[in-house]
């Protein structure tokens, strides 16, 4: 409690409280760690979280290939997230990939004032002109909900006119809190319109749905290849590298695993309530947690075959790794790490950090809900806000035709009992106490913070990187992978283990001296007085 009251005790009394509620020393607190989530940041505090249209065209929608994403709104939202998250894609035979370009309606001032729906029909035209893209997909921006452009109207107009599948998405930036209220929208709008329409055939009894991984750094394609080597079909990656064909068909897999599950969670309970497909958190980072992750999927299906393949390919996944993870451990044993990111890798890094004998002393995210935090069973304890109430939840019924078990609901009950499947155990059961959990980190807090626990190594994001980097302490981007990768299963944990040795046995930030610490940088007077 010390460290926290030290950062915080130059807030007034107010602040104070508010931000104490999001900082947690786990173990050592009165309130079984509990943690204040998802809730508004205060005003002018400098988060360091972003918004609705971010995490719904960013994260969920821009990772789709060959959707052609229009962002309707004034040209900086669309520069500004473009080509900026590393999700890759391969184009294949008859496939359109759109991942390198940038589409937006350009609004200007007066279509601020006159409305914008004639432009964003205007686009629309001039992309099936030039590109034929069986999809369009548009996305909101900030003053696009002030003025009130139907943009849902646009879409079923564009259906009509093109004979296309045109889908809008209300991401607004200012709605919600966070990028979090926009993977909420993306979600419902692809349950809406996309997913269930596929009628590819199925035959491989193995099928499973990869929710929640977004092939940043070609995370997905490793995960896909060691998934494919024991035997299973991926129908369907939501989103990274997919087509919409391929989320066409998502109702079709036996299983929905679900790596990212603050992104992606409401779609996998969808399928379930609406195609009967049961969904099961993994987690494709680290050694022991990717074992862990095979042997549950494994469990799942209960094929003796498939369990002993997961078991013969886990043994030589290991042996070609083997050499490497001793050596990287034996130069990280005894490190320590901060971990600061989105809401769903401060978790997942812990594992593969641990498998490496590095020790995180703090984690935290920028927009995880308390269940991210402490486990699902947080869920009915949770209060609804105004901000949460602004954000469309929708419920869907089962589909007759489609719905399928793989399992009886007998031993779909066992299975949730045993919290195999349905259940999402939180990051803060895997900390130890006298760790720090943190949400929503402003610069200050971030600067005092590391201050006080001087972490061998920080991994967070580009607004981070740098601040950390010039007070000495080594830095690697954990969104982007400071453009290495992939970092998943067997072989990741060598590519991470390797960037990870290679910053702290190049510890050229702590000779580094910023300038401000020597002399002034800034020069002024106050009060206009010579
Ligand atoms: Fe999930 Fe993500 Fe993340 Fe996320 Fe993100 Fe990301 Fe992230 Mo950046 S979907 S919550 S909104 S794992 S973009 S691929 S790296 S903040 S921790
Ligand atoms: C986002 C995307 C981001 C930003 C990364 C960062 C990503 O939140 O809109 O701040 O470095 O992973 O690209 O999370």
């Amino acid at each position: 409690m010390k460290t926290i009251h030290k950062v915080l005790e130059k807030y007034d009394s107010k602040v104070y409280k508010n931000r104490k509620e999001h900082m947690v020393e786990v173990g050592n607190n009165d309130n079984n760690n509990e943690i204040a989530a998802n809730v508004r940041t205060i005003p002018g505090i400098i988060t360091q979280r972003g918004c609705c249209y971010a995490g719904c065209k960013g994260v969920v929608l821009g990772p789709i290939k060959d959707a052609f994403l229009i962002t309707h709104g004034p040209i900086g939202c669309a520069f500004y997230s473009w080509g900026t998250r590393r999700h890759k894609a391969r184009k294949e035979e008859g496939e359109d990939n759109y991942l390198q370009y940038c589409f937006s309606t350009d609004l200007q001032e007066s279509d601020i004032v006159f409305g914008g729906e004639k432009k964003l029909k205007q686009s629309i035209q001039e992309a099936v002109d030039l590109f034929h893209p069986s999809t369009i997909f548009i996305c909101s921006t900030c003053p696009v909900g002030l003025i009130g452009d139907d943009i849902h109207a646009v879409a079923k107009w564009a259906e009509k006119e093109y004979g296309i599948k045109c889908i809008a998405f209300s991401c607004e930036g200012y709605k919600g809190v966070s990028q979090s209220a926009g993977h909420h929208i993306a979600n419902n709008q692809l349950i809406r319109y996309v997913i269930g329409e596929g009628d590819r055939e199925i035959k491989n009894k193995f099928s499973v749905n990869l929710l929640g991984e977004y092939n940043i750094g070609g995370d997905g394609w490793e995960t896909e290849r060691l998934l494919k080597r024991i035997g299973y079909e991926v129908v369907s990656t939501f989103t990274g590298g997919s087509s919409i064909e391929d989320l066409k068909n998502a109702h079709k897999a036996n299983l929905s695993l679900v790596q990212c599950h603050r992104s992606i969670n409401y779609i996998a309970e969808m399928i379930e309530t609406k195609y009967g497909i049961p969904w099961m958190k993994v987690n494709f980072i680290g050694v022991d947690a990717t074992m862990k992750t095979l042997r549950d999927i494994a469990k799942y299906f209960g094929d003796p075959e498939l369990i002993a393949r997961t078991e013969a390919v886990i043994s030589e996944e290991l042996l070609q790794i083997a050499e490497y993870m001793e050596y990287y451990r034996g130069k990280l044993k005894g490190k320590t790490a901060a971990i600061y990111v989105g809401g769903s890798r401060a978790h997942h890094y812990q594992a593969l950090l641990k498998d490496l004998g590095v020790h995180t002393i703090l984690a935290g995210y920028e927009f995880a809900h308390r269940e991210d935090y402490e486990g699902r069973e947080v869920l009915p304890f949770i209060k609804m806000d105004a901000d949460n109430k602004n954000i469309e939840s929708i419920t869907v019924e089962p589909d007759i035709e489609k719905y399928h078990l793989y399992l009886s609901e007998e031993d779909l009950n066992r299975l949730r009992e045993e919290k195999l499947i349905d259940y999402y155990e939180g990051m803060v059961k895997d900390m130890e106490n006298g760790t720090f959990m943190v949400d929503d980190l402003n610069h200050y807090e971030t600067e005092e913070l590391l201050k006080a626990l001087k972490p061998d190594i920080f991994f967070s994001g580009i607004k981070d990187k740098f601040v950390a980097q010039k007070s000495g302490i080594l830095s690697r981007q954990l969104h982007s992978y400071d453009y290495s990768g992939p970092y998943c299963c067997f072989r990741g944990a060598i590519n991470f283990a390797r960037d990870v040795a290679m910053g702290i046995y190049t510890p050229a930030w702590s000779y580094v001296k910023a300038p401000w610490k020597t002399a002034p940088i800034l020069e002024g007077t106050l009060g206009g007085e010579a």
